[in-house]
């Protein structure tokens, strides 16, 4: 017998593919769940699968997730829903999931495990953590997460400041760090694209957020925006999904957004188009500026960037004339080693085009009312941090209290500034997210002590001593969104039980802190922390549930009555204390170089998966079979150049290593760029390999040396790279 299945969205026969009876039995048991009417629906918002904020309506039956809805009343996302978030069901009921502790019995990587209970996995970390704190000093311990995820990360920083320990080790180095600190240096706070009020004009500058929907600027809310009036500019190196909808698309060379971003505020400078009010009585350094961007002429920046002069013109009028006009800004700013200039440079722009502050422009989200998180973390217990820290040493940017993956790898391998021994990492996945990963490959097998907390088996939690399950999104109280500046909390109330010895991270942090550090410090029942968070704004987590969100106040324009919080109570576009704080005081360019090495003549970029978060889901069958294989896109021509087809396999080479991913091509960019598929491993291959993280994962072409001083943020994007078919024989 034969099982076809239907293509999505495809009524018509021919659309179909031959499917396995067991995929066949899958669905239609899925199909008859769904259809049954005793299912009980929970409203909640989405997390972990990106920084989460659409509302959801998860479908319950027998203590199990069935079905996932976009909720209608979802203020962010009105029913919106992705793939993603439609996988929930199947990726909290996969069998593979981590069930019990475990302890490695077989040597680093082996892949031998012994099921162990928490009680002795407390023990162990703590046992071990303690070790090294005895001999070497508390820093000598991190505490890694990756991307936020929730109230476990600042539960992990509580626990980091109760050890002692300043290092907290944190992905924020290429992602919204750059944004935030730049920000608070710059105008005093972080400024987001406002996407709640209306605006003449968004500019997606590197971000992506139709597929990214990033830290709950889902994309609907600007969808809506568009429907009423707001244009819309697109500066990103690929035809993205919204160029077609777009007034103006500037497609740039990858890895020249600081010389575009000064050559805006070239022509808007010259041909006077700044908001002269507002420069006059809210900016310090304008002279300066305009005399620094002088050089930066359309003509100029158009040899780098690719991007022809009018267009350069039109673009930098277009957001000057277009008032209130918002940046989306995105991962592309932020994963460059200048990423401190072009923030500069972006919140420059914003300021001189009187965008600050304003409704529908870039905005400081005002936060509800809450416990601040400085004194939830507890950072009274160690006011040194600033100075102990690992970044301290390496004269990275005051304001950052993160360590970046880079600066934590130096010093578990060079002992620079001090060694560093152990490591608790919780929802990260290093040896596949953190730049040059044979580098992080080294430093994870130096450690002497590593524990990693995650829900399925990865390739760094396969170099791990001890592997705590945790139980994820849907399965326990946490409060969303909290510290990302965006002035929402979001309710994500327990909707079913985790599975067996599954343990939310703030339980295992709460009951790990009582071992380690015993004392005044923990709360008796981990959901006491919810409870003391909300309790300063009114509310305790079952209102918030209720509520379902909190939003803070709309407030604009607040400078007019307390100035910008920065030394000069100005828009700082010269930083004032530039000098006391070792940074440069006028954005910069990297230069205006034209060449390319010839050995390496194509540049490498990437963009995100919309079916996966960054190395996360390989392993959840319905996304998989959206995305099989890691794909290398390239142009057409770009392909007949190299004599590769569409399927076959090609070797990306940059100087630091090679991979191999699989061909697609395409139009959407430029003929000397290619986009290599980020996050890759083989959750089908062996443990012994630890999953096969080399083979396709991009961070093996990746370096985590030539770093921006600032934010110690590697490049990567754009970064020059060469190709060939992958000749080799397959086993
Ligand atoms: N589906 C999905 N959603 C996610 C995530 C995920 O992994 N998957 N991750 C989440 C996280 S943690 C984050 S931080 C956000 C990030 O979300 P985004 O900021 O959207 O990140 P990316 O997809 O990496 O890149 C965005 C855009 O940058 C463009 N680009 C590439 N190189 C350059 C360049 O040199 N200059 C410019 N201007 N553009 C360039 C790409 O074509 C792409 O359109 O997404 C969040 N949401
Ligand atoms: N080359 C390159 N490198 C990048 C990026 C890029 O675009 N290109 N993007 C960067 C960005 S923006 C970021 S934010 C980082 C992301 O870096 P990471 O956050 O380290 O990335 P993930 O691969 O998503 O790893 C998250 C892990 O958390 C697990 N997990 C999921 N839910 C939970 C939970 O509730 N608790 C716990 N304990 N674990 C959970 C997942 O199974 C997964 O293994 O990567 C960065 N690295
Ligand atoms: S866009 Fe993000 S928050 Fe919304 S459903 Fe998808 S994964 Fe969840
Ligand atoms: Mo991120």
């Amino acid at each position: 017998m034969q099982f076809l299945l239907a293509n999505e969205g495809s009524v018509f026969l021919e659309h179909v593919t031959e499917t396995s009876p067991l995929e066949a039995y899958t669905i239609l048991e899925r199909i008859s769940i769904i259809m049954a009417d005793d299912i009980r629906w929970v409203k909640t918002h989405c997390a972990r699968l990106d920084h989460g904020g659409c509302a959801l309506l998860a479908g319950v039956k027998d203590n199990r997730i069935v079905k996932i809805k976009g909720d209608p009343e979802g203020f962010l996302n009105k029913g919106y829903v992705c793939y993603k978030g439609l996988a929930s069901a199947e990726r909290l009921n996969h069998p593979s999931r981590l069930k019990h502790p475990l302890k490695r019995t077989g040597e680093r990587g082996e892949g031998k495990w012994e099921r162990i209970s928490w009680e002795e996995a407390l023990e162990t970390i703590s046992g071990n953590l303690d070790k090294i704190k005895a001999e070497l000093g508390a820093r000598a311990v991190a505490f890694c997460q990756g991307m936020p995820k929730g109230l476990e990360h600042f539960a992990l920083i509580r626990l980091a400041n109760i050890f002692g320990t300043p290092n907290v080790v944190g992905t924020q180095d290429v992602c919204h760090a750059p944004r935030e600190v730049t920000g608070v240096h710059t105008c005093g706070f972080y400024p987001v694209a406002d996407f709640h009020h209306p605006s003449r004009l968004a500019v997606l500058w590197g971000s992506n957020i139709t597929s990214t929907n990033e830290e709950g600027e889902i994309c609907r809310l600007l969808l809506d925006r568009m429907k009423n009036g707001t244009e819309i500019m697109v500066v990103d190196p690929r035809r993205t999904a919204l160029v077609s909808r777009a007034r103006l698309w500037l497609q740039l060379r990858p890895g020249t957004d600081d010389a575009l971003a000064l050559g805006f505020l070239n022509v808007i400078i010259e041909e006077g188009l700044y908001d002269e009010p507002f420069v006059e009585n809210w900016t310090h350094g304008f002279d300066r500026l305009a005399a620094h961007v002088k050089a930066f002429t359309p003509a100029k920046v158009s040899e780098t960037t690719w991007v022809p002069p009018d267009l350069i013109r039109e673009g930098a009028r277009l957001y000057a004339r277009s008032r209130p006009a918002s940046i989306q800004w995105g991962n592309a700013i932020e994963q460059s080693s200048t990423t401190f200039d072009i923030s500069r440079a972006l919140v420059c722009l914003m300021a001189i085009c009187g965008n600050l502050d304003v409704a529908g422009g870039n905005i400081k989200a005002n936060e509800p009312k809450m416990l601040p998180l400085g004194k939830f973390v507890r950072a009274d217990l160690i006011p040194s941090k600033p100075k102990e820290m690992i970044n301290a040493a390496h004269g990275a940017i005051p304001r950052l209290m993160t360590v970046p993956p880079s600066l934590f790898k130096k010093a578990i391998l060079d002992d620079f500034p001090y060694p560093v021994r152990g490591a608790y990492m919780q929802g990260t996945n290093p040896l596949v997210a953190y730049a040059q990963s044979p580098q992080t490959f080294d430093a994870l097998n130096k450690l002497d002590f590593l524990a990693v907390a995650d829900i399925f088996m990865t390739p760094t939690a396969a170099l791990a001593d001890v592997v705590l399950p945790v139980a994820t999104h849907f399965e326990f109280n946490d409060i969303g969104h909290c510290g990302l500046g965006h002035g929402i909390l979001l309710a994500r109330p327990r909707v079913v039980d985790p599975p067996e010895e599954c343990w939310p991270d703030i339980k295992i942090l709460n009951e790990l802190g009582k071992v380690l550090v015993p004392g005044e410090y923990w709360y008796e029942d981990y959901e006491e922390m919810l409870d003391a968070l909300l309790k300063p704004g009114g509310y305790n987590y079952t209102q918030l549930v209720e509520r379902g969100f909190l939003k803070g106040e709309s407030l604009f324009n607040k400078y007019e009555s307390r100035g910008f919080k920065t030394p000069t109570g100005k828009v700082e576009l010269v930083l004032s204390q530039a000098e006391k704080w070792g940074l440069p005081p006028l954005p910069r360019c990297r230069g205006l170089q034209a060449s390319q090495d010839p050995d390496y003549p194509l540049i490498l970029t990437s963009r995100k998966s919309r079916y996966y978060l960054h190395s996360s889901y390989r392993w959840v069958d319905s996304l998989r079979r959206k995305n099989p294989h890691p794909k290398i896109e390239m142009h057409p021509e770009t392909a007949l150049e190299y004599g590769i087809q569409d399927g076959d396999e090609v070797v990306i080479e940059t100087k630091m290593g090679a991979i191999t991913q699989v061909a697609h091509l395409t139009d959407a960019i430029h003929p000397k760029t290619v986009y290599a598929a980020y996050g890759w491993w083989f959750p089908e291959s062996s443990a012994e390999s630890q999953y096969g993280w080399k083979r396709s994962n991009y961070n093996m072409l990746t370096s985590a040396e030539n770093i921006g001083k600032e934010f110690g943020t590697p490049d990567l994007k754009g970064i020059p790279c060469r190709i060939r078919p992958d000749t080799a024989p397959k086993p």
